[in-house]
C-alpha cells in the first residue's frame, strides 16, 4: 500500500515535470519519459492518420486508368505514390512509440481503428479527382501545418515533409478544377457538382465541434494539437471561399456569408448525422475500402517475407564479417 502511494507520488511528479517541459516548447523524443495517456493518444492519432493516407489512395486509384491524358495519369500516379510514402513516415513515427506495424494494420482491418471519414465517399467523375486535391488536400494541409509544431518530435518532423508534398497535391487539384471551370458548360457543371459533393465532407475532416471533441482539450494542453477542430475548420473555409470565387463556382451553403465583425465567414450547420453514419462503416464504400486493403495486405505477404529474408541474410553476413 505504502509502495503504491510512493509510485503514485512519483508519477504525479513526473507528469508535472513533463507538462512543464512541454510548456517550455521542448520537443519530446522517443526515449524520453512520457505519460501513458500521451503515448496512447499519439499512437491513436498517428496510426489513424497513417491509415487515412493508405485508404486515401483508393478513391484516387479508381481514376488512374481513366485519367483524361498521359500527363494527368503521370501526375495522379505520383500523387498516389506520395500518399503511400506519407503512410510510411507515419507508421514509422508510431513505431517509435512502441506500436507494432502488424498490430496497427490489424486494427484497421478489423474496424477497431478509424481512418478519415472523407475516404468513404466515392469518386464518380474526373472532377472528383480535382475536388479531392483542392479540398481534401487543402483541408489536410491546414490541419497538418499546425501539426508540424506537435510536441512529439518524430510526428512533427514527418509532418514537415508531408506538408511540402501536400501543397503540390493541392495545386494539382486546383489546376484540374480551373481547367474544368473554364471549359465547356458541361465541364463547368461537372466541377460544380464535385464541389457540391465534397464541400461538407471536407468540413467534417476537422472532426466534431470543439464542444463535442473527446480528445481536443487534453491534446491541446499536451501540444499534440496546436489549434482546435473549429479553429482549423474556420481557417479552411476562409481560405477556400475566395478560391471558389476565382473559379466562378458556388459553395453549396446558403448560409455562407462574410462576417465583418469576426473577419471570417459564417457558415451553415454541418450534417453530423451523416458524419456518424460514415464513421460507423460508411455503407458499401466503407466495406469496399476495407476489403481492398485486406486484399492488398494479403497479396503483399510474399513481398514482406522476401524483404525480411533479405534483411536477415544481410544481418547474418555482417555478423559473420565482424567475427572474422
Ligand atoms: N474521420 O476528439 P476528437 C489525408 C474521430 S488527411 C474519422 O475531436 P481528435 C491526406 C476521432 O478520431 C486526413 N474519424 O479527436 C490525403 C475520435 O475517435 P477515436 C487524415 C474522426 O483526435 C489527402 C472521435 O472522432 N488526417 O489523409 C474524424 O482530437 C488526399 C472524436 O474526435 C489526420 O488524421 C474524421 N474526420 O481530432 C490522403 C490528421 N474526426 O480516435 C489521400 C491528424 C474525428 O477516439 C488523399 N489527426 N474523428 O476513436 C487529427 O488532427 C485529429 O485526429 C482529428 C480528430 C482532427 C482528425
Amino acid at each position: 500500500m505504502a509502495d503504491l502511494t510512493v509510485h503514485a507520488a512519483q508519477d504525479a511528479g513526473r507528469e508535472e515535470a513533463f507538462q512543464a517541459r512541454v510548456d517550455r516548447e521542448e520537443r519530446v523524443e522517443p526515449k524520453d519519459w512520457m505519460p501513458d495517456g500521451y503515448r496512447k493518444t499519439l499512437v491513436r492519432q498517428i496510426s489513424q492518420h497513417a491509415h487515412s493516407e493508405v485508404v486515401g489512395m483508393l478513391p484516387e486509384g479508381n481514376w488512374v486508368t481513366r485519367a483524361p491524358s498521359l500527363r494527368r495519369k503521370a501526375v495522379l500516379l505520383a500523387k498516389i505514390q506520395d500518399e503511400a510514402g506519407h503512410a510510411l513516415y507515419l507508421y514509422s513515427a508510431a513505431e517509435t512509440l512502441g506500436a507494432s506495424r502488424d498490430e496497427m494494420v490489424e486494427a484497421l482491418h478489423d474496424g477497431r481503428a478509424k481512418y478519415s471519414s472523407i475516404f468513404n465517399y466515392p469518386t464518380l467523375t474526373w472532377a472528383d479527382i480535382g475536388a479531392i486535391g483542392w479540398l481534401v488536400d487543402g483541408a489536410a494541409i491546414v490541419n497538418q501545418v499546425s501539426l508540424c509544431r506537435c510536441s512529439y518530435g518524430p510526428y512533427a518532423r514527418a509532418m514537415e515533409r508531408i506538408c511540402k508534398e501536400e501543397s503540390f497535391h493541392q495545386r494539382q487539384g486546383y489546376e484540374i478544377m480551373t481547367v474544368l471551370a473554364q471549359g465547356t458548360a458541361e465541364q463547368k457543371k461537372m466541377a460544380q457538382e464535385a464541389l457540391n459533393r465534397w464541400w461538407q465532407p471536407a468540413l467534417m475532416m476537422f472532426g466534431p465541434h470543439d464542444s463535442d471533441s473527446v480528445h481536443g482539450s487534453r491534446n491541446m494542453a499536451w501540444k499534440i494539437k496546436r489549434k482546435s477542430n473549429d479553429h482549423l475548420r474556420q481557417q479552411f473555409i476562409d481560405m477556400t471561399v475566395p478560391q471558389a470565387e476565382y473559379l466562378g463556382l458556388a459553395i453549396p451553403d446558403p448560409d455562407l456569408k462574410w462576417n465583418e465583425e469576426r473577419g471570417s465567414y459564417d457558415f451553415g450547420p454541418i450534417d453530423w448525422g451523416e458524419f456518424e453514419r460514415v464513421l460507423k462503416g460508411g455503407g458499401p464504400v466503407g466495406r469496399e475500402r476495407i476489403r481492398a486493403r485486406r486484399k492488398a495486405w494479403d497479396d503483399g505477404a510474399w513481398v514482406r517475407e522476401a524483404a525480411m529474408a533479405h534483411a536477415e541474410k544481410r544481418r547474418a553476413r555482417k555478423m559473420q564479417a565482424a567475427a572474422e
